[in-house]
């Protein structure tokens, strides 16, 4: 199979710098909603859209991805699952993801075999995404329902060295997570330990409220930034244009 939205994200990072990934949850997000958020993102300049949440009490799961699908234009859309039931043929790719920072075999392992044969038989581009959860101030939903510990976050070398095992192990990019609505985003620290020494992109999401602290993301090292619940508020829709050139300062 093609890599081909892989390929595009490798081609974002090279002319933009950095890029502005937008998470969008289908339990969150209303079916009628979605036009309102998506059109202005993707006139603003968002690099990718990213469809998953920890749950899925919504059960349009396939309409919501076709209805983004439709309404996304150029800007590729890639599934971003928080269990098996996330998946659907209307996405460009998957992020094949896989929490490496843990050491449940679950999330490790178990859940990826089980999802393989329908992503094959869909023949999605699988995206693989070594998936580290960061310690972000309290447990998150990520941490409880992946009954996983996140890595300290005060330990920079050690996701460092969850990044180079992931890089090593042929992942293609690897994900620095502190959990959706974190009280505290990840470390600049150990974004730069992470991607100054990796060769993979490394998207760096959870807690990011602001422009401001998108920029240090990306000055950090942080080859994509994502943002989910700052724009599940309609009135922040306003500010897809600040956090679009905040994110792309290199470009
Ligand atoms: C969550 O990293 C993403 O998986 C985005 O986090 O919703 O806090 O922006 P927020």
């Amino acid at each position: 199979m093609k890599n081909q939205t892989y390929q595009n994200l490798q081609n974002i990072v090279k002319s933009r710098g950095a890029g502005f990934v937008l998470l969008l949850d289908p339990d969150r997000l209303q079916l009628e909603n979605i036009d309102d958020i998506v059109f202005p993102a993707v006139e603003n300049g968002v690099d990718i859209f990213l469809i998953g949440g920890t749950l899925l009490l919504n059960r349009n799961f396939e309409d919501f991805v076709k209805k983004v699908k439709a309404s996304a234009g150029h800007v590729p859309v890639i599934l971003f699952p928080g269990s098996i039931f996330q998946v659907s043929r209307f996405a460009d790719a998957i992020l094949y993801l896989s929490v490496i920072s843990g050491r449940n075999p679950a999330y490790l392992i178990d859940n990826q075999v089980l999802a393989a044969p329908v992503v094959w038989q869909l023949q999605i581009e699988a995206i693989s995404c070594g998936y580290m959860l960061v310690e972000s101030g309290q447990m998150t939903s990520a941490e409880f329902m992946s009954n996983s510990r996140p890595i300290p976050r005060n330990k920079p070398d050690l996701a460092l060295a969850h990044a180079l095992a992931a890089q090593y192990l042929g992942f293609k990019t690897v994900y620095l997570e502190a959990g959706s609505g974190a009280q505290l985003s990840v470390p600049e620290e150990m974004v730069t330990a992470v991607s100054k020494t990796i060769s993979i992109p490394v998207m760096v999401g959870g807690g990011i409220r602001t422009p401001e602290i998108a920029a240090k993301k990306v000055d950090a090292g942080a080859s994509f930034v994502v943002i989910g619940n700052h724009f599940e508020d309609t009135k922040n829709y306003s500010k897809l244009q600040e956090f679009s050139e905040a994110i792309h300062l290199k470009s």
